[in-house]
């Protein structure tokens, strides 16, 4: 599976010459792995020897700080970790990688759950974010992901601030040939009422919503985040079925807080995380799905800039990628 190796250039040369020999031969969880490097260098350090100390515990403690899991899932971790240590008896690193990883699959599986494809038909998904996300590239991706699967596609270029945006969609449009719905009207709400009706009388599988990035703190685009996310409800009952905030891995904590905003003023159903290929803060997965009780599903997360490049989010191959630990591809 996934045995493309264009996609995989991107984080390779970030890599270097061994990394792009690496992904030229690798797959799906290698492509992940190579993704998180940045993210797990530090904790492959800690883990390539010595005893499991008090220093060790500490050092354990500023690394997965600095992959921005966050300081109170840190510390719930490593109180988790040293219990599991006493109570099991664990003497090497590696024994405590294998229960950090089991650590961090226990917070993310709560996250990890497929998108019901069948809920409606058509299932409309509304993109949201901030400029930047990877909402647009992302659309692209899950169209091209949704046509594997024989599912039909319709997307809406509801970011209609952008003369570059709606071209940007048509584009990816094209590539997976997929009609777009755009209108010369600067109206997002009236594009994405057009784009449902339109799945509606076509009985396409899947309408995607591309909208404008916008941060928290603009109000006057919040409220109209939530103007568009009725409009679609107007089109058809119970639209959008899916509200799916793309946020930029790299952007560590602050992810947080675009999490709250965006569920306040839209209502969200999911999370896609991008570029983890790029960031040394991967762990903010981690720190976003601890933080409620029921988390949001995680459904998707991007691992680099072209199309293939986009993984159904796993618990446990996330946290063995981080950790750093070594899985069969499939
Ligand atoms: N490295 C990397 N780049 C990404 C990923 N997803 C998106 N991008 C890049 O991020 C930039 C912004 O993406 P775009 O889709 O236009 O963001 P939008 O403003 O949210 O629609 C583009 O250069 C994309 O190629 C990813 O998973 N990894
Ligand atoms: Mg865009």
């Amino acid at each position: 599976m996934c045995w493309t190796f264009s996609p995989a250039v991107v984080p390779a040369r970030r890599l270097g010459a061994a990394g792009f020999f690496l992904v030229f031969v690798m797959g799906f969880f290698s492509r992940l792995k190579s993704g998180l490097a940045r993210t797990r260098v530090n904790l492959v350090g800690l883990f390539s020897g010595g005893v499991v100390d008090e220093e060790f515990f500490e050092s354990l403690e500023e690394t997965l700080i600095a992959a921005d899991i966050g300081y109170k899932p840190t510390s719930v971790i490593l109180q988790r970790l040293r219990d599991t240590v006493k109570l099991k008896g664990l003497k090497t690193r590696e024994e405590v990688r294998a229960a950090l990883r089991d650590e961090i699959e226990r917070i993310l599986l709560p996250a990890q759950k497929p998108m019901n494809l069948d809920a409606a038909k058509p299932l409309v998904i509304m993109m949201a974010g901030v400029n930047g996300a990877g909402k647009t590239t992302t659309i692209g991706k899950i169209a091209k992901w949704l046509a594997a699967q024989n599912k039909t596609v319709l997307l809406a270029a509801a970011d209609t601030f952008r003369a570059a945006a709606r071209e940007q969609l048509a584009v990816w449009g094209e590539r997976n040939k997929i009609d777009v719905i755009t209108q010369s009207g600067g109206d997002p709400a009236a594009v994405v009422f057009d784009a449902v009706s339109a799945g509606r009388a076509r009985g396409t599988d899947v309408v995607i919503a591309d909208t404008a990035g916008r941060l928290p703190t603009q109000t006057n685009l919040m409220e109209e985040l939530a103007r568009i996310r009725r409009s679609q409800g107007k089109a058809m009952e119970g639209a959008p079925h899916e509200v799916l905030l793309v946020v930029d891995g790299t952007n560590g904590q602050n992810a947080l807080a675009q999490v709250k905003a965006f569920d306040q003023y839209a209502g969200l159903t999911g999370l896609i995380v991008t570029k983890l290929d790029g960031t040394a803060k991967g762990g903010v997965l981690v720190a976003i799905t601890a933080e409620r009780e029921e988390p949001l599903p995680i459904y998707f997360v991007g691992v680099g800039e072209t199309i293939d490049d986009l993984q159904p989010f796993d618990a446990k191959r996330f946290a063995s990628a981080l950790v750093g630990e070594e899985l069969e591809d499939n």
